[in-house]
């Protein structure tokens, strides 16, 4: 079974409760969900974290190299700010698609600029919690393509089978 990682940055967990304006009403728990259910449909295992600290982002980043096949980001403010994110998300070489519940090339020049979609399979923004359904299809789609699998499945599936592509 394919295992992704779901990651919210900083202050993502006051999603619903002020600036409803610029993020919608929608909360972080609501997303989370849609993203559960979506992901039981389609037989992948998902791990949802949301953090305030870089660090801890870097850290979550780096142990996704085992275990994981992909990775989806929404590194808030830090999407503007953090080499240190881009760094950890290049290190570990897995697809990642970077979203955004904002359009952020519609709102101040600083949000314009992001570390991470240079480092990214895509980005996805300014489609509110829509965005993060849509990037866990594309990043299905792309590791389904791939055939890519987790460790478990893969000594028991492809045993013996040639070559694997790239
Ligand atoms: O549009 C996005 O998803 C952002 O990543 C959200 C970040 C912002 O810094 C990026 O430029 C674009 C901010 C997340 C803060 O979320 C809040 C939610 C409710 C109330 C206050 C902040």
């Amino acid at each position: 079974m394919l295992r992704l990682l779901v990651l919210h940055g900083p202050n993502l967990n006051l999603l619903g409760s002020r600036e409803e304006s610029i993020y919608g009403t929608a909360t972080l728990d609501a997303i989370d969900a849609s993203l559960s259910k979506l992901s039981e449909e389609l037989g992948v295992e998902l791990d949802i974290r949301q953090s305030n600290l870089e660090g801890e982002l870097v850290t979550w980043i780096q142990e996704a190299r085992s275990g994981y096949q992909g990775i989806i980001i929404n590194p808030a403010a830090y999407t503007h700010t953090s080499v240190a994110i881009r760094d950890a998300l290049a290190a570990v070489n897995l697809p990642s698609i970077e979203v955004h519940l904002s359009n952020i090339y519609r709102r101040e020049e600083f949000r314009r600029h992001s570390y991470v979609s240079g480092v990214a399979l895509g980005q996805i923004s300014g489609l509110g919690p829509t965005g993060y359904l849509l990037a866990l299809r594309g990043l299905y789609e792309h590791l389904s393509a791939r055939g890519s699998r987790s460790p478990a499945s893969r000594t028991s599936s492809t045993r013996g089978t040639g070559p694997r592509k790239h």
